[in-house]
């Protein structure tokens, strides 16, 4: 059955990350054994352990109310509960956006954000951080009961004043759709909660699967945090249509805009057309339902610019019903397996492809570093073993001379640390420099500069100025912090090279660091930014502040977000790059001493020349054997890494 593909396909994708977790904690307690970790190593590799181990698979599920989200979750996910566990009726039924997922630190339960948080700036985000502000609902989750009665929650309502509403931005006096929905005393009703998380141990979530249900379409405009946020960010999208109704303006517009990317490529963006059991027809024949079908398939496609084998028809409501009663030939007319086959097919592989690109790049990056620290050994070792060689024979006036060359390299390699340590200073001054545009105070400052700049705006047009000017200045702090990164791989290069050639330290050429990335992310926000601007918000009316205002923070946020990674990555690099010759300085310090040590105790008693040889030349073996072993341990990470579940599969086949 395809319900156990997607586990199977998530079971292989928890062993591979789990075998990758274990090789990594082997090869970190062999550096350890090796005296070869030292702490910035260290928290690199803890780094990437945690984000393996806490790795996530997000899943959205977005539509226009009424299309049937929340029952292909319950049909998908949740059917062995044997019954329909999310709430889904007709008319509008979930009424926020609703993350499942399972987080064993926490208890199993329903948490809800009140609605009232929306008169505050914060996004849901920050108010995850804050448990205080959610209310907690728990349930069992050995009853099946227990938890459809908690799950309603999802949907409940509450009638309130048009001006409430108003402060909460869910309502518009001057909108005619909004005059409609008020109720017969002049209420309106809204959502009672803004946000719900269901924590709860389901197979498929405690392997890191996290499920998001959204409300009808219009949830998109008011919580932009689902457009800038969630729905760019999720692995896989599923957009429902309805057989029933066609294929909407709106529901164009939101596939176009949000969903599809038709600008930056997407992965697993699903086309599903739901309800198709509404042309199934007792008087026609199958072939005639089958194209009737296959009409419906053809024109979402055209509508929405896809390839008709794209658009996934099931039935979801028949698909639950056929899962829960064990009715084999109802499941495979509702068509579900197809749909849940590409879901598998789609997500699994294309997340895995993140998580090893990004685990690679760091890997090979610490690797390289404990290399090139047994490279500077060996070497070391070598050049000593010569000069005691030489010594075999030498009389005390050689080993005069020997002592006194050595002496001289040691003066002479103090003087070179004297130039490391101002070359540290500047390193840091510079470094300063960089952080001061790319930095996070600067840019808290922006953002509250642009914050005051729209409070006191009268007119879309100043709004307009304000967001215009503050993504101008996003864009300045990139371009000169890209500047001062060049200036700091400059001077490095330099460095390198003059201790290469005055002391026989190994060169390397220091990695670049590039702002691309960055500065595609900020023109990312800033095309989302002006579409969204451009449809939303033409007309500004004092109903619509609030809701810029709020659009304007979750933009704010995402900034924020793009620049802490730049700055995490950014003092990485700066590491990175003075690391290896920090470390070599070190080295080369160590051996300078012992070779001073070693020609004084020859010195002193010749007889040990033979014994410092031999002990030289089993230091020599162990390094060479060290560096086998990295090989072998780079070897089998590679395995690791690129290990795949089918082709292994297919082979032993
Ligand atoms: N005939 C038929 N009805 C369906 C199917 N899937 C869902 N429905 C019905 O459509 C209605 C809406 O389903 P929901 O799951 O609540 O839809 P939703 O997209 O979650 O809607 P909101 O939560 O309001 O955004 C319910 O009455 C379902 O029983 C289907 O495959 N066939
Ligand atoms: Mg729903």
């Amino acid at each position: 059955m395809v319900q156990n593909k997607l586990s199977e396909d998530f079971g292989a994708y928890s062993i591979w990350r789990a075998t990758l977790v274990d090789i990594i904690c082997d090869y970190r307690s062999w550096l350890n054994e090796q005296e070869l970790n030292d702490s910035q190593v260290d928290l690199r590799i803890q780094h990437l352990l945690d984000r393996l181990r806490e790795d996530k698979l997000n899943v959205a599920f977005v539509a226009e109310f009424s299309r049937g989200k929340s029952e292909l979750i319950n049909a998908i996910f949740f059917a062995d509960y044997g019954q329909r566990l999310l709430p889904s009726s007709a008319g509008r039924t979930t009424m926020c956006p609703t993350e499942f997922l399972y987080d064993p630190s926490k208890q199993t339960s329903l948490q809800l954000l009140p609605i009232e948080t929306r008169v505050s700036d914060a996004t849901t985000t920050e108010y995850k951080r804050y448990p205080d502000e959610w209310k907690v609902i728990q349930f069992d989750v050995a009853s099946a009961e227990s938890m459809v009665e908690a799950f309603k929650e999802v949907s409940r309502i509450k009638r309130v004043s048009p001006e409430e509403a108003e402060r909460y931005g869910l309502f518009d006096p001057d909108s005619k759709d909004d005059a409609m929905a008020l109720n017969e005393d002049g209420t309106v009703d809204i959502p009672c909660w803004r946000y719900a998380i269901i924590n709860f141990p389901h197979p498929l979530l405690e392997q890191g699967l996290v499920i998001l249900d959204t409300p009808g379409l219009n949830a998109i405009g008011t919580e932009p945090e689902l457009t800038l946020n969630m729905l760019p960010n999720a692995h896989a999208v599923l957009f429902i249509l309805s057989a029933d109704t066609g294929v909407t303006k709106s529901e164009i517009d939101v596939w176009r805009h949000y969903i599809s990317g038709t600008r930056w490529k997407q992965k697993a963006r699903l086309a599903v057309l739901n309800k198709i059991d509404g042309l199934w027809d007792e008087l026609k024949e199958d072939r005639q339902i089958e194209a009737e079908i296959c009409k419906q398939v053809l024109i979402s496609s055209e509508l929405l610019g896809l390839n008709s084998d794209q658009i996934f028809p099931v039935s979801a409501q028949k698909g639950l019903l056929a899962k829960v009663s064990g009715d084999d030939q109802l499941l495979a007319r509702s068509r579900l397996h197809e749909l849940e086959l590409a879901l598998c097919n789609e997500l699994i592989p294309s997340k895995k492809e993140i998580v090893r690109d990004n685990t690679q790049s760091e890997l090979e990056d610490i690797l390289n570093n404990s290399r090139l620290i047994l490279d500077a050994r060996l070497q070391g070792v070598i050049e000593q073993l010569e000069e005691l060689k030489g010594l075999r024979g030498k009389n005390e006036d050689v080993v005069n001379h020997m002592m006194n060359k050595v002496k001289g390299d040691k003066v002479n390699f103090e003087r070179g640390l004297q130039r490391f340590q101002a070359l540290r200073s500047v390193f840091s001054q510079q470094a300063n420099a960089l952080f001061t545009n790319l930095g996070m105070e600067a840019l808290r400052a922006d953002v509250s500069e642009t914050r005051n700049a729209m409070v006191s705006a009268n007119f879309t047009k100043n709004i307009r100025v304000a967001m215009d000017d503050f993504f101008i200045r996003l864009k300045e702090r990139l371009v000169k912090s890209e500047e001062q990164v060049g200036e700091i791989k400059t001077m490095m290069d330099a460095m390198y090279q003059k201790f290469s050639q005055e002391h026989g330290l190994r060169h390397m050429t220091p990695p670049g660091f590039s702002m691309l990335r960055y500065q595609k992310s900020v023109a990312k926000l800033e095309r989302t930014y002006r579409e969204q601007f451009n449809t939303t918000y033409k007309m500004l009316t004092n109903e619509k502040l609030t809701l810029t205002s709020r659009f304007f923070e979750t933009l704010a946020s995402r900034v924020i977000n793009v620049f802490e990674v730049a700055n995490q990555d950014a003092e990485n690099w700066l590491k990175f790059v003075i690391a290896p010759m920090e470390s070599q300085v070190r080295e080369y310090q160590l051996q300078l001493r012992r070779r001073l040590e070693s020609i004084k105790r020859i010195y002193k008693a010749t007889g040990t020349l033979e014994d410092r040889i031999a002990e030289m030349e089993s230091l020599e073996e162990n390094i060479h054997s060290q560096i086998a072993d990295l090989s072998k341990m780079q070897e089998s990470i590679n395995q690791a890494l690129n290990f795949n579940e089918q082709e292994a599969g297919a082979k032993a086949a």
